[in-house]
């Protein structure tokens, strides 16, 4: 037999073999084989993968893509997450079909938990949108026992909004409609209400066996949300570093605090946003969004709004830094706390991990009513309208 017959007998082995693993697994929704583990936990870096394994063994590479690819996440028809898989196993998840992928070998499945309004509603599957009920009710509890070998979930809120009730824009609380994470070990926030779509959290388990999620719904409105629950790998290269409440791994990106959507911030809250130094990334520059200018509206922390020029000019805030930020502020690691009503215009750190910590206290400042001191304290010395902040930062060489 000529080497390249021998060649032809291998090629055609190895695809007989993939076959079998790709089948084996999909029977079982326990299996996992390393090279499905390996590639679900580097699915962020896909094009790298991909191009190392080309390297290493060209003639292999298209038949253990095909055999990888089913284990990732996939667009369904309707933009939103999915989990590729065979059709069947979708079905015995209690999924929902929605699109196909790995070139058609595998359906985009949604799973979907609608809260039932009935004590806790537990999540088991990785990739499960957790929705609102179909009726109105008071409470909904949703509960993420963790499961061997995880020790994160992301929350991506695809859409969420809940209503946020008239002090919040005064005093800063919640107190219509209230969101609230327990048994996550690596931040406070809220309780949170308002809009929140586009935002993400990582929660870590820590020494906690179980992670829940608690909607009090006061207020019989139109709640919606749409929020997917993603299990993370304790020894993924997607976990967000221990203590990250919010990890972005872009170049460049754009961060607004809770309820931001709406303008108002919320009360109560100590976390940590991280961004991953990209390859060859030495320094960040953060600046306000500045997404509706002339106005300064992106970052009202302490203080009351902008004011405005009678002539028309761009409304004037008031920055403030360092040991005058006592009750809410940002800080960037490697240079300043934040507050006031106006970030600087550039903030350059090129202290790594790149961090921005945020903190809110428990209450908005409030002039006291009656009056007691002349002059009375005015916005200036009071949190008046707070909208939190929109900030963007970009990652440079040097
Ligand atoms: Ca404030
Ligand atoms: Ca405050």
């Amino acid at each position: 037999m000529g080497s390249c017959s021998m060649v032809y007998v291998r090629i055609n082995i190895a695809i007989y073999l993939a076959i079998i693993i790709f089948v084996a697994a999909e029977a079982s929704p326990g299996y996992s084989t390393p090279s499905r583990r390996k590639h679900r936990e580097h699915y962020g870096n896909f094009s790298e993968t991909q191009q190392q394994q080309s390297s290493r063994n060209p003639k292999f590479f298209p038949i253990l893509g095909f055999v990888t690819l089913p284990s990732s996440t996939c667009q369904t028809d309707s933009g939103t997450m999915g989990t590729c898989m065979k059709s069947k196993t979708c079905q015995r998840q209690g999924g929902m079909a929605s699109g196909s992928c790995a070139m058609n070998f595998g359906v985009c499945c949604v799973v979907n938990l609608v809260c039932s309004g009935n004590g806790e509603d537990t999540v088991t599957q990785n990739g499960t949108h957790l929705l609102q009920p179909s009726s109105y009710t008071e409470f909904c509890q949703y509960a993420i026992p963790r499961q061997e070998g995880i020790c994160q979930i992301r929350l991506d809120f695809n859409s969420f909004n809940i209503d946020q009730g008239p002090n919040a824009v005064t005093f800063g609380d919640c107190a219509s409609d209230t969101f609230t994470v327990r048994g996550a070990s690596n931040a406070i926030v809220g309780p949170l209400c308002g809009d929140l779509t586009g935002q993400h959290m990582y929660l870590d388990y820590g020494g906690s066996d179980k992670i829940n999620l608690d909607l009090f719904l006061q207020s019989n409105m139109m709640q919606k949300w749409d929020i997917s629950v993603t299990m993370i790998r304790c020894d993924s290269s997607e976990k967000a570093p221990t203590g990250c409440l919010q990890y972005f791994t872009t170049p460049s990106g754009m961060v607004k605090s809770f309820n931001y959507n709406n303008m108002v911030q919320l009360n109560n809250e100590d976390y940590t946003v991280c961004i991953r130094s990209n390859s060859g990334m030495r320094k960040i520059t953060w600046k306000p969004c500045m997404t509706n200018p002339p106005t300064t509206t992106d970052f009202i922390i302490t203080g009351g709004p902008p004011a405005v020029d009678p002539a028309g000019g761009p409304a004037v805030g008031i920055p403030l830094s360092g040991d005058d930020c006592t009750t809410d502020w940002v800080m960037v690691l490697g240079q300043n706390k934040y507050c006031g009503s106006q970030f600087p215009d550039m903030v350059t750190s090129m202290s790594q991990p790149f961090i921005l910590q945020v903190h809110f206290n428990e209450f908005e400042l409030q002039p006291p009513m009656p009056c007691p001191m002349q002059p009375c304290p005015g916005p200036e010395n009071s949190d008046a309208l707070n909208t939190g902040f929109c900030l963007k930062y970009t990652q440079t060489p040097f």
